[in-house]
């Protein structure tokens, strides 16, 4: 890895232009989401039945991982420079002051925990206990990229103790009717009280961010991201989706595929107040197809919902990647003059996420620039 005429190591302003290196996650290790305040995961189909817990089984992560590679072998015929995460001890519990938990997660979905913003990495808090240490799997490379440029620059969000009084209980137990009811609060099971942010709750458009108000991202979490990045001439923008009562993570929802193109969720509209960013900067929303995979047929331990048929991942502004049996969103983006390559993915659903989810893009072609001239924008709250 060296720097490339005048290119930072670390260099990625949005999500569509030419991708140069990335992360693709790794399922070794791989466990059960256990279940804790900010997280109860259920088999699908059969409510009340317990959710399996410890590692996951070796043919589980083995079909993953032959996915993940399949991934990252494409990648690599297309020229992009792949890295992949260091070993964790996933299986192993965590005890702090504040909490304890019976075991960890994964490296699956590297875009949860970490972002690139411009030459900058920035690592998440994370809003869950057993993703607490889940930077440690990219350390090795955060460090690689910070010793081999002085440009990269490096920031850690302050870690919250997922205590108790972190979360709000009660959430997981609101009927759907409080939950229509609620829509336009946006408090979900995470209090206001700490910041607490995913990383993948955020998309990069240039010098605009926008971060999506969920289960995984605070207010406080949005304001932080606001002081850190606006003095270095980003606008953050918070962004709501009502219609979504359990949200976590924007790239199901909202994905923008190039300048003035974005692609929706059909469920899950954005507030009526906030299109008008888009559409007053020439911005086109198209909505995503039906997926091939209803809901139903989802892996038996996947939490994600069928939307991660929307999941993909930008090569370039012209190319992107799309899995394999989601023909009818191929057909889609074809339709908008996409190159649109493919991957089997099924496998990785059970871990979170697809094809955007398990990456963590380092370097694209590219500097920042501004999509939305005449946005109206209110600095520091
Ligand atoms: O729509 O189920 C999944 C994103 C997971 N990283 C959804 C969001």
């Amino acid at each position: 890895m060296t720097a490339i005429a005048g290119t930072p190591v670390v260099n990625s302003w949005n999500e569509w232009d030419h991708l140069k290196e990335v992360v693709v996650g790794s399922a070794d290790g791989a466990c059960f989401e256990p279940t804790e305040p900010g997280n109860r995961p259920q088999v699908r189909g059969r409510e009340g039945a317990p959710f399996p817990t410890g590692g996951k089984s070796a043919q589980a992560v083995a079909q993953a991982n032959a996915e993940l590679d399949g991934l990252a072998r494409l990648l690599e015929s297309r020229g992009v420079s792949v890295r992949r995460p260091g070993r964790h001890d996933f299986g192993r519990a965590l005890r702090t002051p504040h909490f304890e938990v019976a075991n960890q997660y994964c490296a699956v979905c590297p875009r949860d925990v970490m972002i690139t913003v411009g030459n900058e990495i920035v690592e998440a808090t994370m809003s869950r206990r057993a993703r607490y240490f889940e930077y440690e799997p990219y350390r090795h490379l955060v460090y690689e990229y910070w010793e081999a440029d002085p440009r990269v620059g490096w920031t850690v969000a302050p870690k919250p103790t997922m205590s108790d009084a972190m979360y709000r209980q009660d959430f997981w137990e609101w009927p759907v009717d409080e939950r229509h009811r609620r829509m336009h609060s946006s408090e979900f099971c995470i209090t206001q009280a700490e910041v607490v942010f995913d990383a993948a709750d955020m998309s990069r458009f240039g010098r605009d961010i926008i971060v999506q108000e969920s289960m995984t991202t605070n207010r406080a979490g949005i304001r932080w991201l606001k002081r850190v990045l606006e003095p270095k001439g980003f606008r953050v923008h918070p962004v709501h989706f009502p219609l979504d009562y359990f949200p976590s993570h924007i790239d199901c929802t909202f994905v923008p595929l190039r300048p003035g193109l974005v692609l929706t969720n059909p469920d899950r509209p954005i507030r009526q107040d906030e299109l008008s960013l888009f559409t007053d900067n020439g911005w086109e929303l198209i909505q995503a197809p039906e997926p091939v995979l209803t809901n139903d047929e989802m892996p038996l331990y996947c939490q994600s919902s069928k939307w991660l048929s929307m999941n993909v991942l930008s090569l370039s502004p012209t190319t992107v990647i799309c899995e394999e049996q989601e023909k009818p969103l191929q057909d889609l983006l074809a339709d908008q003059g996409l190159e649109v390559l493919t991957v089997p993915f099924r496998n990785v659903f059970e871990y979170g996420g697809s094809l955007h989810c398990s990456t963590w893009d380092i370097r694209r072609d590219g500097t920042r620039e501004d999509y939305f001239p005449s946005a109206v924008y209110e600095p520091l709250v």
